[in-house]
């Protein structure tokens, strides 16, 4: 572990800035190899290497997009990584030139429930596609990662889900640490990819507390909670995150991986996380809301359909200065983009008010507004 610990001292190909802080929330900026990526920051999905429905090339202009996020078990089974590499990466592949986070594989194979065993050695499953058996190790991960040339790697973790208890959730912990010391060591481009660990250990403080001390040891560019937002009680969760905040590096990005409801966004946000995704976004009630100065809109709702101002007429946000509630209450149920472009709205909202000092008042209205009965 010393080897480990130490190997890892060369500058990573990531800054962070904090530009101004609102207690343990901050406004930053991460630049990546890519350009800047300014947080807090909610990353779309482009599960298949693009986004559905929507053309790279017109991505970063529709969405305002720094960053968004791609998994390694879908671009290996297709295109394939030796397309992949021929191509010259990711990047390339799509006509995407800002930065592309991959997720490792491995929660992607747990949850779409196409595993066939999990040890020590990695993890196998069979092809959603054509029934092939394949083994995904740490150094599997990466070496696929590596073909990707994504600006941010995800470490191969042992995930469990939330309401997992006993000493399952101690073994998935312990092997997430071991198997990021065999990706660390794996990781072949350190100079022009971050390699992200994987906070784990359930809603269990103790676990937690010690993941976060062994994995900061390694000293790597940033770190991800992860094993959250799986059917745990919100106070398990947010009690988690921040028992997480607390310990990971102040000067460092912190990714809160998997969710998508306002609430958390501003919850974990203020908490002090930078990163959000919501790979697995339900359409449930409270996911199309969006907040402004007369309270939360509930996009959804037919009132909206003929409504031509933008959410909120004094936000500077890119949804405001773009798009009507008329256009995100049509697009809601047919295009994953909308859903975007009411959470960037959200957390830029966020964000701008942090840079403003006026991140106390805009929390308060925020949940006074959003635990409001509906009138
Ligand atoms: N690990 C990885 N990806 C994830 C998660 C995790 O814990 C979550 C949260 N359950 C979402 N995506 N590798
Ligand atoms: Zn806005």
């Amino acid at each position: 572990n010393q080897q480990i610990e130490s190997q890892n001292n060369q500058q990573p190909p990531l800054m962070f800035k904090v530009l101004k802080r609102f207690n343990r929330c901050r406004a930053a900026v991460v630049t990546l190899p890519h350009g800047d990526v300014r947080t807090p920051v909610y990353m779309p999905v482009g599960t298949k290497g693009a986004m559905k429905g929507l053309l790279s090339e017109n991505m970063a202009e529709l969405i305002d997009c720094d960053i968004m996020l791609s998994n390694t078990y879908h671009l290996f089974l297709k295109p394939g990584e030796d397309i992949m590499e021929q191509m010259g990466g990711l990047h390339k592949f799509m006509g995407w030139n800002r930065n592309i986070l991959t997720d490792s594989g491995g929660f992607q194979i747990v949850s779409l429930g196409e595993l066939n065993s999990l040890d020590e050695n990695g993890v196998s499953f069979k092809s959603h596609i054509d029934g092939k058996e394949f083994l995904l190790t740490p150094e599997r991960s990466m070496e696929i990662q590596n073909k990707i040339g994504s600006d941010i790697m995800m470490a191969l973790d042992d995930v469990v889900t939330p309401t997992t208890s006993g000493p399952r959730v101690m073994e998935a912990m312990e092997r997430s640490v071991r198997w990021l010391d065999r990706c660390i060591q794996a990781h072949k481009n350190p100079d022009r990819q971050n390699l992200f660990g994987i906070i784990q250990g359930g809603v269990d403080d103790e676990l937690r507390k010690i993941c976060c001390e062994m994995m900061t040891k390694r000293n790597l560019p940033g770190y991800a909670i992860g094993g959250l937002a799986g059917g745990e009680d919100k106070e398990d969760f947010w009690r988690t995150v921040k028992v997480c905040t607390d310990l990971l590096p102040d000067d460092k990005p912190r990714y809160v991986m998997g969710i998508g409801y306002a609430e958390d966004l501003m919850v974990c946000s203020l908490l002090g996380a930078d990163m959000f995704d919501c790979v697995f976004a339900t359409r449930t009630a409270r996911f199309g809301s969006a907040f402004s100065k007369y309270g939360m809109i509930k996009l959804r709702k037919n009132e909206y359909a003929d409504d031509f101002g933008p959410i909120s007429e004094e936000c500077q946000c890119y949804t405001c200065q773009n798009y009507t509630r008329s256009y995100l209450q049509k697009t809601f149920r047919a295009d994953q983009s909308c859903l975007h472009l009411i959470s960037l709205h959200n957390v830029q909202g966020l964000r701008n008010s942090v840079l403003n000092d006026t991140a106390e008042q805009y929390a308060r209205d925020f949940f006074i507004n959003y635990y409001r009965d509906d009138k």
